[in-house]
């Protein structure tokens, strides 16, 4: 089943004259509206005139994540205030989060977004979709359930956690379809398994899972231990929230929603595009977002394009899963998180030393664990362990005010921490991801 055959079974001729209109009233409206663009255009000299051809959008400038945080909250805002009908938040719990502001128009977009998605992953009418994605300002919970409304799905929005809960809400309401993030699906398959529960005895028969970094070797361990079909869903806070992208049945990349966001993929080092099929940082145009509408936002998500009629049936171009990130941001259980918040916190307690290191692996529940081992001042290092036990309750517990993670904190001796001569090596990412 397609959703919406015109669009996503359009020729590329065709839809390459979509993009250009949108994207010569999208810049129209930037320059017009938003002086943080009008200043960025008037700098490179450019004006929504000289946009003739979607090629020209190469012209225009990026978007980066810092300015976003500069101009918080609404610096982006292309339409008065009070056409806002909701707003949303980056996973990011501490620094300047990123908005995304939408209008009852952006709803109905974003809606029409993620219903292709899920009718992509096999969902329809006759669905019981179990949303555990978190509802709140996170974007999963919601963006997932306007999509699942749209197709007329009957929703279950449980949100994230509470595992055993979720257990007997999906046998009782016979769920059939799953949502939540690759890693939390495998905890409730282990859940399952510890507490008795048969997955085979449950309905569901596929889901889309994201929000964090996943590979083939967990899709299939999704797929034997949970007996579901697991698509994956692709989405930023600063595009729209889940529903950028997502999988087929042919799960080799995933189908953007090319008419409403606008793919390239460049060089991060050098800012210049590259051809389909080679790997560098990927950015993204909304091409019909009203509230906050963004160009060339660089998204530092590492991937390439392809295109070229799917034997699904869909022409629109596709992405290939990520392959990593341009930065050092870190997505532990879902929640974006910097090495230099957790440094922070480090330079900012009397007894520490800013010499640290970040240890990530997907523990035995295939949740993200978080060991920070952190070097204590010669001073006040000491043998006494209630003395050393009350400050790793102390930074522990300032990690998960701040940043909102659950680090398992290791104090070690002065010197301990090797030093690097060059750029540090902050984080082992175990995770293989
Ligand atoms: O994670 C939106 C979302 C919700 C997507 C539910 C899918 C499902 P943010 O919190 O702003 O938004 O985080 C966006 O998460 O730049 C990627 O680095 C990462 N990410 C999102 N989806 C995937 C995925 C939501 N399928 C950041 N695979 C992005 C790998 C993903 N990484």
């Amino acid at each position: 089943m397609i959703w919406n055959e015109k669009i996503e079974t359009m020729p590329e001729a065709e839809m390459k004259k979509t993009q250009l209109e949108s994207l010569v009233k999208l810049t129209e409206t930037l320059y017009e509206r938003v002086p943080f663009y009008r200043r960025k255009f008037d700098e490179l000299g450019i004006k929504p005139a000289d946009i003739q051809d979607i090629c020209d959008i190469e012209k225009l400038p990026f978007t980066t994540k810092d300015e976003l945080r500069e101009i918080y909250p609404y610096g982006l805002l292309a339409v008065d205030e009070s056409e806002i009908v909701e707003v949303h938040q980056s996973s990011g719990t501490t620094g300047t989060p990123v908005v995304d502001a939408y209008t009852r128009k952006d709803i109905d977009i974003w809606s029409e977004c993620m219903a292709r998605c899920l009718v992509m992953a096999g969902a329809g009418s006759g669905d019981v979709i179990q949303n555990a994605y978190g509802y709140g300002l996170f974007t999963g919970g919601i963006g997932v359930h306007y999509g699942a409304r749209a197709i007329g799905a009957n929703i279950i929005p449980i949100s994230g956690g509470n595992t055993a809960r979720q257990l007997k809400v999906m046998h009782d309401f016979g769920a059939t379809f799953l949502t939540c993030t690759p890693s939390y699906s495998l905890y409730i398959a282990e859940y399952a398994h510890e507490n008795g529960i048969s997955m085979k005895d449950m309905k569901v028969r596929a889901g889309c899972f994201g929000a964090e970094p996943w590979t083939e070797e967990m899709r299939k361990e999704m797929e034997l231990q949970l007996h579901l079909d697991a698509f994956d869903i692709y989405g930023l806070t600063e595009i729209i929230g889940p529903g950028v992208a997502n999988e087929c049945e042919c799960k080799d990349g995933l189908h953007v929603n090319e008419d409403l966001f606008y793919p390239e993929i460049i060089d991060s080092e050098t800012g210049k595009p590259l051809p389909d099929g080679e790997k560098g940082e990927l950015v993204f145009t909304t091409l019909t977002k009203e509230g906050t509408p963004i160009l060339r936002y660089r998204t530092r998500d590492i991937t390439y394009l392809s295109r070229g009629k799917c034997s699904c049936g869909r022409t629109s171009v596709k992405m290939h899963r990520l392959m990593g990130r341009t930065d050092d941001m870190l997505i532990i259980r879902g929640v974006n998180v910097f090495p230099t918040q957790i440094e922070e916190i480090l330079v900012q307690m009397e007894e520490t030393q800013p010499h640290y290191q970040i240890i990530v692996d997907r523990g035995k529940k295939h949740l993200d664990e978080v060991e920070v081992w952190v070097e204590v001042k010669d001073q006040f290092f000491s043998d006494e362990t209630r003395q050393m036990e009350s400050l790793r309750a102390r930074i522990r517990g300032e990690m998960k005010s701040r940043l909102g993670i659950n680090a398992v904190i290791k104090l070690v001796e002065p010197k301990s921490i090797e030093r690097s001569t060059g750029k540090a090596k902050r984080v082992i990412d175990k995770r293989n991801l």
